[in-house]
Order: structure tokens, then sequence, then C-alpha cells
């Protein structure tokens, strides 16, 4: 039908017969190829019913968005890394303790100071070994508003604001050496908790081995978070000294047990290794005992103990020394199962899971049975620095064989099933922590480490998914070298009584530690930024300049450019300095469209940063090298993306200018201009055309269109000043200059052309008024 169809209409010569009919051999087979039905793809790519489920489960279309968004931490990239469940797409790597270039973080000079927070000694420490993040919570659950990340490495903790995404504060720790056991908050976002973990001398300071028992030192770290700033203050924040048993994961008590933290030990035998001096080495002592330390701590009334007399000041931080923590009987210990992992506190705040990797029972704590013997000062005995310590069996609810290996433990939204990862038999158990029974287990590869259901550690997991979190990759993947990717490995837990593996996601960055997951609704990030914000303070930028107000500042050897970007240029176009001067360019993007974002580097300088819509920031280097030094912009942000760009000229000391022809002058005559000033018109035509229809729309229901009526606008405005000169130049007869205006004239028309029409689509496609008329 459609061939003769076509032949009969088109009819022409032989050859264009010819050509016609491959054209439509080509769509036939075409047509044939795309009609290849559901059945026929399964042959072919040997996919199972059970993978078309899993498929149809995980697979977002084009455009879609995904239920959860997770916080993957970056391992020794020091980054956080961001993707979306169920579909794994990875949608961003925040720079926390890293530079990340793309971010320009580490490389403008508002984020160099963030970055610089994080010196230690005096030395920069550009990685960090990222272990555990954690959301901000209202009332017990995610609110969305902050991630927080720790540096087990190197003793830091990370903000970062979500509502950009950025890393906006790091701060270190002053008195331990080496922390793991953060970052944990409580229900309302008061403190983050990070435990320190290889005991060593306080602040730092050099002490012999032969002085472990006496000198060396563990303890947990309570850093004050300021929800009104959104930033941690150094000032209100306290650590607790604690006896050097390796203080491990923490968590926050819920419910009946807020106010409390829980953190595990390993090696509470004290051991000190040594194997090349004839000693059993660290690991053989180290799990010589049965059971290890629960360390049960009121952080309440240590912080109201850290804001009294009692304490003492480190480094300049709030320390609670041992036997104050004794003595105001802040800190409880309780036997666990040898060499724990995680810590769990259940929903309800009731009891905390604990595995020891090198027992194959899980145990659960009851809380009230807790509470009780810290209230009647029932102790079993005391450890030799006198801190108290239960009887377990006294407070134990349940112990429960789960399989070899287990680490962690995460939550499901069915009351009382949690899910528990098995490291050495490669496994999720999933059971019930009331009844102590199993309800199922489910291979996993390989290797187990941390495991993430969706608000899982909160008052109220979500169920529906988990993801393992897998130390080994082993053959999962296409191999790339000995390296291999991480495997998060994505786990359907909403049938209650079985649980599907649906996907397996490689993670080309560092090894994962914790994940959390959000409910995507819950996060607002913004767009854009108020115009000459400093994302990294939040705060307006001195350095904030607007169009028109660009300018170059020398004071002595120091220069200051003030400048801006927007499609498609960087102003100023042209900077001249001498060898030796210091500059610092200061530069705006003035755009407010959506992903708008403009780049900016200079050849063989390092210099490089990113502008998103409405950011100001810095750059700043020496010219120590004289020359000629493009710089660009490195998004690519427009039809002249590639035009957006510049000259650094480094004159070298002493150099006298010769005066010379920039260009010539007669290049273009009258009727090229009367040729660009015909294009002007027509390309107005079409610009007031769109602006007809925009107009015509409820456009102002839409923010995005407002932004993008309002950088239409400013290009537009533009306009009268580059027409003023082409006329004037065209009536001096100045025709190759007349004809560079009106071609400036048209660049602008352009621009606000190409904005007004994403304007036009986005009303279209989101249903304005008259999308919507006509749809009834
Ligand atoms: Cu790798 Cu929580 Cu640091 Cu466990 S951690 S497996
Ligand atoms: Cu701005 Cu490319």
């Amino acid at each position: 039908m459609i061939r003769r169809f076509g032949v009969r209409r088109l009819g022409a010569s032989r050859f264009s017969m010819a050509l016609l009919a491959g054209l439509l051999m080509a769509s036939f087979v075409c047509m044939t190829a795309s009609a290849e039905n559901l059945q026929q793809v399964m042959k072919r790519r040997g996919l199972t019913q059970k993978d078309i489920l899993a498929a149809a489960k995980t697979y977002t279309p084009s455009g879609g968005r995904d239920e959860f968004i997770a916080f993957a931490s970056g391992g020794q990239s020091g980054h956080i890394i961001v993707y979306g469940i169920p579909s794994m797409r990875i949608l961003k790597y925040v720079g926390v303790f890293t530079p990340e270039p793309w971010q320009g973080y580490g490389f403008e000079d508002e984020s160099k100071a963030v970055l610089d927070q994080g010196r230690i000694n005096g030395k920069d420490m550009n990685w960090g070994d990222v272990h555990h993040p954690a959301l901000s919570e209202t009332n017990g659950d995610y609110d969305g508003q902050f991630l927080f990340v720790n540096d087990k490495a190197n003793p830091r903790i990370a903000v970062i604001d979500l509502e950009d995404f950025e890393t906006k504060q790091i701060v270190v720790n002053p008195v331990f050496q080496n922390m793991h056991g953060g970052a944990f908050v409580d229900s309302n976002t008061n403190y983050i908790i990070h435990a320190a973990q290889l005991p060593a001398p306080v602040a730092g300071e050099y002490k012999p081995l032969e002085l472990f028992n006496e000198e060396y030192r563990g303890g947990v770290t309570y850093w004050k978070f300021d929800r009104e700033k959104g930033r941690i203050d150094p000032s209100r924040s306290f650590s607790i000294i604690l006896p050097p048993y390796s203080q491990d994961l923490s968590d926050f008590g819920k419910g009946p047990s807020d106010g409390y933290s829980f953190t595990n030990s390993f090696c509470s035998e004290r051991y000190v290794g040594g194997i090349e001096l004839g000693r059993p080495p660290f690991e053989a002592g180290c799990s010589a005992k049965d059971t290890d330390y629960l360390h049960v701590i009121n952080w309440r009334k240590a912080a109201k103990v850290a804001a009294g007399r009692k304490a003492i000041k480190v480094n300049g931080h709030t320390v609670i020394p041992m036997k104050v923590a004794i003595d105001e009987g802040l800190v409880v210990l309780i036997p666990e199962p040898k060499s724990p992992h995680g810590v769990d506190v259940s929903p309800d705040g009731k009891y905390m899971v604990i595995s020891g990797k090198l027992d194959s029972h899980t145990y659960v704590y009851s809380w009230d049975k807790i509470k009780k013997a810290i209230d009647t000062k029932d102790w079993a005995e005391k450890d030799p620095y006198g801190f108290p310590i239960l009887d377990m069996n006294k407070v134990l609810h349940a112990q429960v064989a789960l399989g070899l290996g287990p680490l962690h433990s995460q939550f499901d939204s069915v009351d009382g099933v949690v899910y528990t990862s098995l490291y050495v038999d490669s496994m999720v158990a999933r059971w019930n922590y009331r009844t102590g029974k199993l309800l199922d287990r489910l291979p996993i590869h390989y290797n187990i480490g941390h495991l993430m259901t969706m608000h899982g550690d909160t008052v109220k997991p979500r169920g529906k998914y988990l993801v393992a979190l897998n130390k080994l990759a082993i053959d999962r993947f296409n191999p790339v070298g000995p390296l291999h990717p991480q495997n998060h490995q994505l786990i359907d837990i909403g049938d209650k009584n079985k649980m599907t593996l649906l996907y397996d996601m490689p993670l080309p960055l560092g090894e994962p530690h914790y994940t959390v997951a959000i409910e995507a609704k819950l996060l607002k990030p913004r767009i854009r930024y108020k115009s000459g914000t400093n994302t990294r303070t939040g705060e307006r930028s001195p350095y904030k300049t607007r169009a028109g107000e660009e300018r170059i500042v020398r004071k002595g050897k120091k220069v200051e450019v003030f400048g801006t970007l927007i499609r498609s240029h960087i102003t100023p176009e042209i900077i001249e300095v001498e060898e030796g001067d210091d500059v610092t360019i200061h530069l705006t993007n003035l755009e407010r469209a959506e992903d708008q974002t403009h780049g900016f580097t200079i050849s063989k300088y390092g210099v490089n940063g990113s502008w998103e819509p409405g950011k100001t920031a810095s750059v700043s280097f020496k010219a120590d090298e004289p020359g000629v030094f493009p710089y660009y912009c490195t998004e690519f942000c427009s039809a002249l993306h590639l035009e957006m760009e510049g000259y650094l000229l480094v004159k070298p000391k002493g150099y006298k200018a010769k005066v010379g022809k920039l260009m010539p002058k007669d290049q273009y005559t009258k009727a090229d201009y009367e040729k660009q000033i015909k294009t002007n018109m027509e390309t107005q035509a079409v610009i007031d055309d769109v602006v007809g229809f925009i107009m015509s729309q409820n456009y102002k229901d839409f923010p995005e269109v407002v932004a993008l009526v309002q950088d239409a606008t400013d290009q537009l405005a533009k306009i009268d000043e580059v027409k003023k000169r082409a006329e004037e130049e065209a009536a001096k007869g100045n025709y190759h200059s007349a004809t560079l205006w009106a071609g400036q004239w048209w660049q602008y028309q352009v621009k606000a052309a190409d904005i007004g029409l994403r304007a036009k689509t986005y009303l279209e496609q989101h249903g304005s008024k008259t999308v919507k008329a006509a749809k009834k």
C-alpha cells in the first residue's frame, strides 16, 4: 500500500525510481527489525521471564524519574555518589574530601576554602576514606536537608547541603587520630556522632606502645549541628575519652532510647601486635575473647557535663575525661558478640541489633532491660578503667543464628522484619528480631558489607527495595583489568515471602561502605542561585558583577577582574596583565535558565571552574609565565559555545608595546551590511511570533518559563545599544564596522530566540492554557 502510493505520487525518472526503491527497501527492513517482538528479543538475548519481570521493575523510560535517591559513600575517591532507585542510574558525583574538576570543587577560591578547612597539620589531604553518609532527620525520619559523611583515614566530617548538593563544611577532629564510627545523627540532628577507631595518645602526642593501656585512648565525638546555619558548630561540640577498645560503628537511640547512643568496639583485648618483633599478630590477639563491649552513652547528659566545669579543653575542643565520664555515669558497657561491626537501633527504638563477624549469631538487646539495669545500677563487674559492665544475659532479648560473618542490619516497613548482611556466606538474611525467626536468605555477589533499605535506619522504613553493597564483583561484569568495579545489587523486598535479585550496578569509584536512600519527593534542590551567590557560604558574594559593570582593577601588582558569563561570551574578552602580577578573576554567571552552566579555563595556567546560573566564584593565580593564553568556556552552552572565548595576555617584564593594526577595517561593504539588516528583520519576525505565543499563555504560572523569559528579555535589552552603533557607523559610511555591530545585534537576537523557543516548548510540554484547552 505504502509502496504503491509512494511510487505513483513521485513517478519521475529511472534514477529517482531506483533511489526511491532503495529507500523503501531500507524502510521495509527497518520496519521488520523494529517489529521484533518481545519473544524474539528474549530469545536473541537469552532472557527468561524472570529477567523480563526484573527489567520491568527497574526500567525507567526516557524522562522518567526515580522513586528514591541514594547517596553512596565513594570510598577512597573522597566523593559521594548519587543514584536513583530503582533505575540505578548515576546522577552525580559530589566532591567532598577530594577536588572534583567538573564542579570546579577545589579549583575556585570559594571551594578551595572549603577543602582547606580539611587541611591537617598544614598538609592538604586531597583524598578521603569515605565511609558512612547520614541524612539529616526530623522526628526520626529523613527531612531531605543535609547529608553528613565521615573520612576514616583523616578523621573528618563533611556537611553537604541538599539544597544544591554541594559540600559546605569540613571539620577535622582535634583529639583523635583515626575515626570510623560516623556519621550518624540523632532523631532531630542535634549531634553527629563520630567514634575513634584505632586507639592512640590523645591529641596526637607521642607515647611508646608499652604505655598502650595507660596512655592510648579511644573515644567518641559529638559534633553539634546548627540547623539554622546549616553548619557544624565546633565550639558546642565535645568528645568523651574512652578506653583503648577500638570503638567502631555507632547509632543513636530513638523513641524510648532517644538521648542515648550506642557504639560497638572490637579488640577490647587491648592487644598490641608486632609480628616482626616475634609477637602474635593483631588479628590473633584482637579476637581472643568471646565478646567485646557495646558502649551505651547518655549523650544528653554528656552534653550538659560538656557545658559544665568538669570538662576540659584539648586543642581548643571540649573533652570529657574518662574519670568524669565514670563519675557522672555517662557510659556503661555491655558484652557483645565478638568483633562486631554494625549496631542498629530498631525503628521503635526498643531493640539494638548487633552482629559479630566472628560469631554466627546476631544478638538482639532489649532497651527496656538495659534501661532497667542502668537505673538500678545492676552491674556485673567493672572494666579495668572503672566503667560498669552489665550482665549480657540480663539484657539480651534473642540470639539468632543467621549464617556466617553477619555484619550490618537494616529494617523493613513490616514490623519486626530486619535484613542482615552475611559477609562470609555472601547472603542477605531476612528475619524477625522480635521472634528470632529466620524468614528467607538470598545469595548475592559477592561478600556483602553494608546493606541498605529505603529509610531503613529511621523510625519509618519504607521497605520496597534493598541494595546490597558488595565488597567483590569478581565475574559479574565485563573485565576491565585487575581493579574491578564495585557491585551494588538491587533486591526487591516488596514480596513478603521471597526476596528477588533485580539488578547489578557497577560503580566505578572507590570501595562503597554505607549508602542511604531517601524518597525523591522529600528533596527540593534549587535550579539556580540568587544572582551573585557565593555558593559555598550561601551568602551574596562581594564580587558579584552585573551586566555592564565588568571591569579590570589594578592595585600595584594585584589585578582583579570583575567579569560575567552569559551565552555566548565571557566579559571581558581580553585580559592584559604583566609578568609577575597576582591575578584574580571574579566571574558571575548571569543566566537564570535551568542547566545554563558555563565553565572557565585558562590554557596552561591550570585555572578551572564551574559557574551554575547565578553563581559568583573566583579563580586566582600568579601570572608568572609570559605569553598568550587562550581562555574559554568548557560547557557546551549554546550554538556559539566555541566562540565563548578570550585571551589572557601576559606581557614579559619591561615589554614595550609597538603600535600595530588589529584587523582589516574594510572587509565588509554596504551590501554586506544590508544583507545583515535583512537577516535581523527576519529574525525579529520569528522572535515576535514566539513572544506572541508565550504572552498569550499563562506563562507566569511556570517559574521555569519566567526565568527563561527574563533571560531572553536581558538579551533583547542589549540590542538597542548595538543597533544604535550599527546605524551610526552606517550613517558615517563605515560599513565594515556597521556590519560587525549589526552582526552582534543578530547574536543577541539568536540567543533570545533560542531561549524563547525553549520557553515555548516547555509551555507546550507542560500543558499551558491553550494546550490544555486543545486537549479537552
Ligand atoms: Cu566498610 Cu561501615 Cu566502614 Cu562495614 S564499614 S562492611
Ligand atoms: Cu558557555 Cu560554553
